[in-house]
């Protein structure tokens, strides 16, 4: 993609370095970034669903302020993590979908790894922070990249008998050791110790899990006995006031027909809990490594998931669709001494802020690309006024806008759905028709981009160039070749693609 079509400048990594006057005063600070794939609001302090167990990440977000209103840029894990780690939104970039290549684009930006990077930070990276080999796994992006940690023991499929792919569920006989997020906890607890103590540390940790398929050692089902699993609250019919783009994405007759008809969806439900259960075990592990070390305890740490996730809510499942299910993520931030301890923030925000908030907690000025509002003033206050709507995009021209009431969607072909949360927090009933709700609706599609603004997809623009389009972008060269190649990368690439 030609960098002039991005509608707001963005800034080469030369100009990052020569932006990057050493900060004043304090030394910098460090940093730990932790990504989760997949995890929803089924977690304690969100309380998504009233079995999820999550006592280590309640303890994480406890630590600074957890932000209970917060939505991905994107409810797809590509676009999602692009959005957040470059500080663009999809409509900037194409990266719209997991279709979408992030590569192209993203090699020509100044992401959060790369600005720490040139700002002299040792940049740490493993397990999956983006989507994909072709978009992190860069020598020029990391000071190192580990990749993802395999998973031991054989392998299985089809454990739950639907045949649908990775959408797969249930216990294996190994133990969690054997994990890739424990060992990639055992890695992360391991920087901890060893990273250098006179260079500030960036380290970045990407949990895979609860990403499909939902295998977990026996122990954590043994934690949720199936009889006493409680399904979502579903509205049968929640999909006739929904327009034809809604139904399209939620696909009633794919995934949920599927595990109705299999009598799996308690299954499921429990599957995802003991997933979920795994993750905090190994959030625990992390958390007291951090706890028990100096360093660790002064470590600002941002914890985020990448997009929500449905299970059998308006009959879909998985993410890719704009809805609270899907767009609502566990998102928290600790700056010791800065952020409040125990805060809760209601205030609705998105992750284009993550970029311009960490920059800040470290003490680096905020690279002009960046224009997200910063959450600074959240941190300290909760509180505080705050009156940015967070936006939430799936494919080009369709789009959420959410503040602290209402969600209002917009779907390219202009049909529209709207929802008060202070009446309807499951999102049954669509008001978009109602009289007497314009301004609602116009308020919040003030921060929706006009459609002719929008950039095309970055898989558009390939089709474009194989139609001989003079629109064809430029897409250098090495990125995706796998110079950087770490362990299990090439395995790693394929496995991150499909999700
Ligand atoms: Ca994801
Ligand atoms: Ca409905």
């Amino acid at each position: 993609m030609h960098l002039h079509r991005l509608r707001l400048p963005l800034l080469t990594l030369g100009a990052a370095l020569a932006l990057a006057a050493p900060s004043p005063a304090a030394a910098p600070r460090d940093v730990l970034f932790i990504a989760v794939d997949d995890l929803n609001d089924w977690t304690g302090h969100l309380k998504g669903h009233p079995q999820a167990r999550t006592p280590n990440i309640d303890r994480l977000v406890a630590r600074g302020v957890t932000f209970t209103n917060a939505h991905c840029a994107a409810p797809a894990c590509n676009p999602s993590r692009a959005a957040l780690m470059s500080g663009l939104r999809p409509w900037q970039t194409g990266i719209y979908t997991n279709g979408d290549p992030a590569a192209p684009v993203l090699k020509d930006v100044t992401t959060i790894n790369r600005y720490f990077l040139a700002n002299g930070y040792n940049t740490l990276g493993g397990g999956k922070i983006y989507h994909g080999f072709p978009s992190e796994g860069r020598n020029d992006s990391w000071t190192q990249w580990v990749g993802l940690f395999p998973t031991g023991g054989k392998n299985v499929h089809n454990l739950n008998g639907l045949d649908r792919d990775h959408f797969d569920w249930g216990p294996l006989t190994i133990s969690s050791a054997e994990m890739g997020d424990s060992k990639l906890t055992d890695w992360a607890i391991d920087q901890l110790h060893t990273a250098p103590a006179d260079q500030p540390l960036f380290l970045a940790v990407g949990y895979v899990k609860p990403h499909l398929p939902w295998y977990v050692p026996q122990e954590y089902f043994d934690r949720f006995p199936l009889d006493e699993i409680q399904l979502p609250k579903v509205k049968p019919d929640d999909l006739s006031d929904i327009p034809a783009a809604g139904v399209a994405m939620a696909k009633p007759e794919g995934d949920h027909a599927a595990v109705v008809a299999a009598g799996q969806w308690k299954n499921a439900v429990q599957a995802y809990l003991a997933t979920i259960s795994f993750l905090d075990d190994q959030v625990g592990r992390l958390l007291d490594a951090v706890e028990a070390s100096p360093r660790g305890r002064e470590m600002i740490v941002f914890w985020w998931t990448d997009h929500g996730w449905h299970l059998g809510e308006k009959e879909h499942w998985r993410k890719f669709a704009l809805w609270e299910d899907a767009t609502h993520t566990s998102f928290g931030i600790t700056v010791p001494g800065v952020s409040k301890i125990g805060g809760r923030c209601e205030a609705s925000v998105d992750y284009t802020s993550i970029y311009p908030t960490l920059c800040e907690a470290a003490g680096l000025p905020v690279p002009s690309h960046v224009t997200g509002p910063s959450l600074m003033p959240l941190l300290k206050d909760p509180d505080a006024t705050w009156e940015h709507p967070a936006v939430c995009t799936h494919g080009r021209g369709n789009h959420a806008a959410i503040d602290g009431r209402y969600r209002y969607i917009r779907y390219s072909d202009g049909s529209e759905e709207l929802y008060d949360h202070q009446s309807d927090p499951n999102e049954w009933t669509n008001l978009a028709g109602e009289v007497g709700v314009s301004e609602i609706k116009q308020r919040l599609s003030s921060v929706m981009p006009a459609a002719d603004t929008e950039v095309p997809s970055t898989s558009g623009e390939k089709k474009a160039k194989e139609k001989g389009s003079n629109k064809t972008p430029q897409t250098g060269s090495g990125q995706g070749k796998g110079k950087n190649k770490g362990k299990g990368q090439g395995k790693n690439a394929k496995k991150t693609q499909a999700n």
